[in-house]
């Protein structure tokens, strides 16, 4: 009888093995399935499970934790270009490491409006002659002056923009002034507006 208890109890054990062997199995297939997968309701899913990007309103582009946008339009007043990012919910870009200097370059490639002067960021002087972002942070860690830049405080030249169009290997920043005259609108830098994510 005991002999009999005992090969049920191995042939449970077993049962109980394969299962958990076939669940195991299961699972692996349905992760690949999801991270390999190509319909939408699959992506859909690969975005939940696997995805550490942010989804950024239509026309913005993720990049880190934050959305970037340029309005390809060439725009006089650093506090207009300023003003139209705040409009749409951001303000002008910060940029903190080489990679996202690359990346809005690259971004500026994309646009058709754009000149050399490429497009206004964040960077702005305040009353002690330092450069601060448009969140109110001082220029501390990452930058990308152009060689012979900065301006001497002294000038008008308050506001900062990173070139664009001729070289992106070279995305480099200048300070110029926070107003051009109207004769230069069609040269004037577009606009770079950023938002958390
Ligand atoms: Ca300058």
């Amino acid at each position: 009888m005991s002999f009999i208890i005992i090969i049920i109890i191995i042939i449970i054990i077993i049962i109980i093995i394969i299962i958990i062997f076939i669940i195991i199995i299961i699972i692996i297939i349905i992760i690949i399935i999801i991270k390999y997968g190509s319909y939408n309701e699959i992506a859909i899913f690969r975005y939940f499970l696997f995805s550490s990007e942010s989804r950024c309103s239509t026309g913005w582009v993720a990049y880190g934790k934050s959305c970037f946008l340029i309005i390809d339009i060439p725009t006089l007043e650093w506090n207009d270009a300023r003003r139209n990012c705040q409009r749409l919910g951001g303000d002008l870009a910060k940029i903190t490491s080489a990679a996202g200097n690359q990346f809005i370059c690259n971004l500026i490639f994309d646009q058709t409006k754009t000149t050399t002067l490429g497009a206004l960021l964040g960077l702005h002087r305040k009353a002690d002659t330092k450069f601060y972002w448009a969140d109110g942070s001082p220029l501390t860690g990452y930058t990308a002056w152009s060689s012979g830049e900065l301006n001497s405080p002294s000038t008008d030249q308050k506001c900062g923009h990173i070139l664009g169009q001729t070289d992106c290997r070279r995305s480099i920043w200048n300070d110029m002034s926070c107003s051009m005259d109207k004769p230069n609108i069609e040269r004037a830098p577009v606009t770079l507006c950023q938002k958390t994510s």
